[in-house]
Formats: C-alpha cells, structure tokens, sequence
C-alpha cells in the first residue's frame, strides 16, 4: 500500500461516513474514518483465519478470562499490519496529528490490573505467533471507573467508553446463546439406565457476543476475542425492572480484583460468560464432530484465575444433561480440556461461594460440584487421609471453594512466576498438591514488547535497530545482542538522550496534569500498579520521607521525581488512605522551597494502559517492593525493564527471574527474603514496635503521620499508623525500611556517574526479551495446551 492509496481510502470512508471532507471532521470523526479504512485492511484476513481453523480443524485455545485490558488498538493494529509508518506519514500529509486521532479512542478499562493485561497480551502474542487462540470474556458497558483527585481524594467516576461507538468490535447477533439461571432440577431416568437432568422455570438471559480481532504481527493472522453483553430473550414479555435487571449483569466491571465475597451478582458474570463460552464452544465443534469424546483433540480451554472456574462443572453438565455421555466419560473430557492459572496467594482473592448462594442461583451445578467432590473424597480418603482429602475437597465449611474446583477439573496447573509457583505448593493449594503432583507447572508471565517498546517508545526502537538490526522486533530474544555495545559510549549516550526526551515529554504531562514543574534531568522515580498493602506504596512514601528530612538537614541528593499511578478498589479503605498520604507528601514537598529543587512528587490520576504508555518509557528507578512472597509475579517490572529503567526491588514474583536474566549488579536489591518473612510470620519473631522505638528515623517518620507535620491526614495519618504499631505492620515495611533506603542510596550514586548507569540500563533491555508474552504462551501451547504455533497457509 502507498501512501497516496491510503490517503485516497480515508478520504472516501471519511465522506462516506460523514458526509463532509476530512478537515471539516472533528477528530473523533477523523479517529472513525480512520479505524473503519484500517478495518479494511484485515478484514480479509480475519475471515481467512476462521476459515482456515475450520478446513484445518488444528486445535484452538480458549482463554476464559473476566478481565480483558487491551488498550487502545489503533496503533497496535497499524504496527502489527506492518502500515503503522505509511499510514502516519499520510496522516502528515493531510496535516493531521496521528498522536491526536490515536488520543480520540477510549482505552477499554474491562479489567484491573496485572491479571486483565496479561490476558489481553496473550491474546496479541497468540496471533503473533501463529498460534490458534481465542479470548472468552464479558463486554462490561462501564470499565473500571475513572479516577480523580479531589482536596487529594480518590474520587471514582463512571467509565462511559462506549459513548462514541467501540470501531473494532462486531456485534454477531447469530451466534447469541441462551444462559439460564435458577429453576427447579428435575431427574428423569433414561432407557439406559441413567439420570437426565431437565431445570424448568429457569430465569433465561440472552448472551450476545461482540467480536473484536486480534491482529498478528506480520503473521496475517487474526485471531477474535469474544465478549459477551447480556440482553433479554426477544419475544418474552419484560417489565422494566426485569429488563434492567438482566442490562445488569454485564454493567459493570468488579473494581476490586481481591475481594467478590458473597456478591451474587457477580457469581451470575462468572456463570454467564463462562456460559455462553462453553455452548458457542460446543455448538461450533459439533459443525464438524459428532463425538464428543475427542473434544480435548481440537479444544484447550484455560480457566484464568478463579473466575471461570465454574467451566468445569458447565463443560460437565453439557456432557452430561445434552450429550448423554457417562460420568467418567464426561470427566475424562473435562479434566483434559480444562487448565488453569493461579496469580495470587493472598487468601481473600482465593474465591469462595457460600454454597446455598451457589445453590440458588445454579441448581444443577451444584449437583454436579456435590458428585465431584463426593468422587474426590471417595477417590482419595484412604490414601491421603481424611485431614488432606478434606482440606482439598472443593465443598467444605458450607463454601464451595472455586480454586481447588478448578485444580480437580484440570489437567495442568500453573502459578506465574518461579517463586509464587513454588510458594502455591508449599502453601494455599499444598493438599491438592500432594494429590496431583505431575499437574503443576510455573509459566512465568511476560509483556508484549510491540506495545511498550516499539510504540510507547520508538525512538529507542529505532536506536536498537541501528544496533542490531530489526530482527528483535519479531524475536526480542535477539535483544541480548546489545550486550556488546555496553562499552560504546555513543550508543549509551544515545540511549540517555532518548530516554532523557522520554522524560522532557513526561515532565510535559505532569505540568499539564498537575500544574507541577519537574526537571527532566533528575532521576525518575515510578512505581504504577494496584493500591495494595501488599504492594508497599507506603514503603515507597517512607523513603520519600527519609530523602525531605535529609535535604531539610542539608545534606545533598541528587534530584528525584517520584511517580505515581495507582487506583484504589473504592471499597479498600487503607488503599485510599495511603493515596491520601501520597497526595500529602507530594504537597509538603512540592511546597517546601527548601526541598523543592532535589525532591518532587507527581501523583498521576487515572493510571490505566494508555497512562503507562507515557510513563514508563520515561522511568529510571522501577518500584518493585511487594513485601517478598506476596506478588505472584508482576509485570509492571519486565515493561520497565524492557526501556531501560533500573530495578530497585525485594526478592519476590518475577523480580528475581529479572535479576537473573541481566545480572546481580543489574538491581538494586533489598529486604527480607520469602522464606524470612515465613519464618517471621510462622514464629510471631516480628515486632514493628520494637523497631519503632529503637530506630530514631524511623520514630521520626512514623510520627510524621500523626504529629501534624504532614498538613491534612488526620484521620488517614492515624489509620496508617495504627497499622504499623497497633496491628504489627502485617507487610513488614518497618522491617525493609533501612534497607530500601540502602539499595535506594545506591542508586544516587550510580546516577552520578552517566555511563555506568546507562550500562546497567543497557543490560536491562538486553535481557528483557526473554520476557516476551510470545514465549511465554509459546511455552503454554507446548507445556499446557497442546498447540503449537503455526501460520495459516498463504493462499
Ligand atoms: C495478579 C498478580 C500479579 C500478576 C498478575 C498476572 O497480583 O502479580 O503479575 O496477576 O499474573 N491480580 C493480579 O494482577
């Protein structure tokens, strides 16, 4: 395609659309034209795709997922068509600003964090490999809320983001299905001897799927994520509060990705995309199977987090109620479709259902749980003991426990990082463990290079490219190449100059947004993700606090800008207390003309993917201080990695995987290790007053939070310390305290010296590669799915 020819496409889908020419269009309209030429440009292939897995019948990948945070796809489908270039430069051409119409698309907020991310770049890593992988989830009409500050408050406000039309999805009205919910279970007796469960007065909901490509890189592949919008069933009769009732079910997405006790209204979510999956699944195997006995032959469908853990008992009541197949037939064929991922070991995040809620709302699958777990006890009992079986049982102490369903139902089980892998064994899933050894397995998460580098940061693409060629950017294994260019000082200068205009640029944003002036030579400090205990944003503030009291005493620092972005599930109150405090902090200091020059902090509201974007391609110091043992994995630390910024980190998820991969000198590590902390825990050995009283800065810093010296945090200032002193500091940040700001010292004075940091950086991005979502779903279709990468024929 040449310029000239796209050019000449806008322009007609402009007018066609719009009934104007193109500069009289606002950029929204500009941002449509634009997206229905580009859906021209796949279109073809994404047919050509399905048509490709039906003649083929090769086997598909179902990841069922209840977060999805793909981003904007503009950019991401012009990149990964391989017409990102030609089509900027017409763009130019016409004197539009492609950064402008990239702006106009809402970023589909359908997920929280870590979790929604990883699924949506797995999505992007299926098809740029070539592997035959769909995407199974909900099409919330609110994404997760938009956050604001107000007098430094989390305010949440509701995301409207299908208030200009969605470009990419496509409503497939004929292949809605029906979910039913509720009803009374009656069992008949067939000639055969068995039982047929039929449920009448069941509540039916409508299932409509919107489809939305997910376009390979290079590969001509499009795979689809399918996302389902509850409706009512046309021709019944609805009063108005039935209807809003059904409207209900995928209005919202949960805001809180720890913590669903007991809501019965996303229990009917979960039921109703894993649901509508499972029969769109089926209805389609059986246009070219008539047995359903090879069903994990040409189907993996992967239950990520707990979620859609109730895909086990669906999948068995569709074998058993519709097909007619035996039980152990039906569980032969459940057990080796389904697999499943934990990413966490925080106990509140381990779903559980109260059984008579699970009950009422989906009688049947609760029979079929009962007969799973009366097997399993049954299968077990005599050789692992009463105490294991029981501690493993999916029903148990009146709940119904999703986790160990899903482990029971599935052939493989994977944590997402080395040490959380190792950790789920030992701990919350150590029963099931025993039990089935050979089913656990780690898949160590990873990022989508083509989104945070080649987009987010294409001037250090180009400079890798000078380098080392293109190659990395269809292997990022070819990323450690660079490793011979750390001692070519050119390069490392270009590669601070184009991190320094990174910063310049985010500097720009934060006097926009904030009204906050920063210097783009001092050291850029970030930590972004979840508001979390766990997390350790706190920990973060103490050291901020250690660096004001020093400039206050005149010692000399090097300067740093602290960012921030982080939102906090509205209903987690320590979360918003600690966004309070941040808030606070930021003004004392950003105030305080006898700081203001070495220290500043910038709290950027409405942190979310296209947020990140602008971030971390401008990070030097990567936050990654979860207090050892509890951050499954994290992924924030491999983007931040991957454009050159340095890990300052405690030995937990996924950082100590990094470490290895660009070397001990590469991080600047501190803290307790896991197995300390267990052993703290274990032993009741920790005792955050102590240290309180003994550590004359820290004395200082935790009354900070109490004696005024930090204006406006009354009562978040005395929660935070309550925490901390009355209920023992349960993330032991009094404990890493002098150690973070050890490692964190460290970093000043590897700052000092220009080219030595620029090496570690340079190490940093070199080893990054390994990180790649591709490889790791790569490893997936090897080692879980049975699906190997492979690319439709070019015909
Ligand atoms: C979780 C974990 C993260 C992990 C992510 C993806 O907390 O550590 O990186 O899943 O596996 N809830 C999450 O975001």
């Amino acid at each position: 395609m040449t310029t000239a020819q796209f050019i000449r496409e806008f322009e007609d889908n402009a007018l066609a659309l719009f009934a104007d020419d193109l500069p009289k269009l606002s950029p929204q309209q500009q941002y449509q034209a634009l997206a229905v030429t580009v859906k021209r440009y796949y279109a073809h292939d994404w047919a050509k795709t399905k048509d490709h897995y039906d003649r083929t019948q090769q086997k598909q990948v179902y990841y069922f997922s209840i977060e999805f945070l793909p981003g904007r796809l503009l950019a991401s489908n012009l990149l990964n068509l391989g017409i990102k270039d030609t089509v900027e430069a017409g763009l130019r051409k016409l004197g539009l600003d492609p950064a402008v119409i990239y702006a106009q698309e809402a970023d589909p907020g359908l997920g929280n964090g870590g979790l929604g991310r990883l699924a949506a770049a797995f999505l992007d890593s299926m098809a740029s490999i070539g592997m035959a992988g769909n995407g199974n989830g909900i099409r919330y009409q609110y994404g997760l809320f938009q956050q604001r500050f107000v007098d430094g408050y989390q305010v949440e406000l509701p995301d409207d983001w299908l208030r200009d039309p969605d470009m990419w999805e496509t409503r497939k009205e004929n292949r809605a299905v029906i979910v039913k919910y509720g009803g009374q279970v009656e069992l008949r007796p067939r000639p055969n001897g068995t039982l047929q469960a039929i449920t009448h007065n069941t509540d039916d909901v409508l299932a409509v799927p919107y489809d939305t490509p997910m376009v390979g890189y290079h590969t001509g592949v499009v795979n689809t994520l399918r996302l389902w919008a509850a409706e009512t069933v046309p021709g019944r009769v609805h009063n108005l509060a039935e209807k809003a009732r059904v409207n209900q079910i995928t209005q919202i997405l949960y805001p809180d990705d720890s913590d669903s006790a007991g809501r019965e209204l996303r229990l009917r979510q979960e039921y109703f995309f894993v649901s509508a999956g499972i029969q769109s699944i089926i209805t389609h195997f059986k246009r070219f199977h008539s047995d359903l006995a090879v069903l994990p032959h040409f189907v993996a469908i992967h239950i990520n987090d707990t979620h859609p853990a109730m895909a086990v008992l669906e999948l068995m009541r569709i074998l058993l109620d519709e097909e007619e197949m035996s039980w152990d037939q039906a569980w032969t064929v459940t057990v080796k479709t389904m697999s499943y991922t934990n990413h966490t070991l925080m106990a509140e995040a381990l779903e559980s259902w109260p059984q008579a809620v699970f009950q009422g709302l989906l009688p049947r699958l609760f029979q079929i749980a009962q007969e799973i777990d009366r097997r399993f006890r049954l299968t077990y009992a005599r050789r692992y003991g009463e105490l294991v079986v029981n501690n493993a049982a999916p029903l148990a102490d009146g709940q119904l426990r999703m986790a160990f369903l899903a482990v029971i139902g599935s052939h493989q089980v994977n944590g997402v990082a080395k040490l959380h892998s190792e950790l789920l064994k030992q701990s919350v899933l150590k029963d099931l463990y025993q039990i089935f050894p050979e089913r656990f397995t780690n898949e160590t998460n990873g990022i989508t290079q083509r989104r945070w580098v080649q987009i987010a940061d294409p001037a250090l693409a180009a400079l890798i490219d000078c380098k080392i060629g293109p190659a990395w950017r269809r292997n990022p294994l070819q990323l450690t190449q660079l490793r011979r260019f750390e001692t070519d000082e050119d390069f490392l200068k270009a590669l601070m100059a184009a991190k320094q205009a990174n910063k310049q640029r985010l500097a720009d944003l934060i006097q926009r947004q904030l009204g906050l002036t920063v210097a783009p030579a001092a050291l850029f400090d970030v930590q972004i993700k979840r508001l979390h205990a766990y997390k350790r944003q706190l920990l973060h503030v103490f050291g901020i606090l250690e660096a004001y009291l020093a400039l206050k005493n005149g010692e000399e620092r090097p300067p740093r800008v602290h960012v921030f972005g982080a939102k906090a599930a509205p209903s987690y109150q320590y979360a918003k207390a600690v966004i309070k405090l941040i808030n606070a902090v930021a003004d004392l200091v950003n105030r305080d003309p006898a700081v203001n020059a070495k220290l500043r902090v910038a709290f950027l509201p409405n942190y979310g993917v296209s947020l990140g974007e602008q971030i971390i391609p401008a990070a030097d110091i990567s936050e990654q201080i979860s207090l050892a043992g509890t951050e499954a994995s994290g992924t924030s630390n491999m983007k931040l990695m991957a454009t050159g910024a340095l890990t300052l980190a405690t030995l937990d998820g996924a950082n100590i995987e990094i470490r290895d991969a660009a070397g001990k000198d590469t991080m600047a590590v501190f803290g307790l290790t896991a197995q300390q902390v267990e052993a703290a825990q274990r032993e009741h050995s920790y005792h955050a007053r102590t240290l309180y009283e003994q550590d004359p800065l820290l004395h200082r810093i935790v009354d900070m939070l109490t004696d005024g010296s930090i204006p406006g945090i009354a009562s978040e200032g005395r929660e935070i310390q309550d925490e901390l002193l009355e209920y023992n500091d349960n993330y032991f940040v009094l404990a890493d305290f002098e150690s973070y700001v050890a490692a964190s010292r460290r970093l000043d004075v590897l700052y000092q010296t220009p080219l030595a940091w620029a090496k570690v950086a340079l190490a940093n991005i070199a080893a990054s590669g390994q990180f790649a979502a591709d490889f790791t779903v790569a490893r997936y279709g090897r080692e879980i799915w049975q699906v190997l990468p492979s690319q439709p024929a070019d015909e």
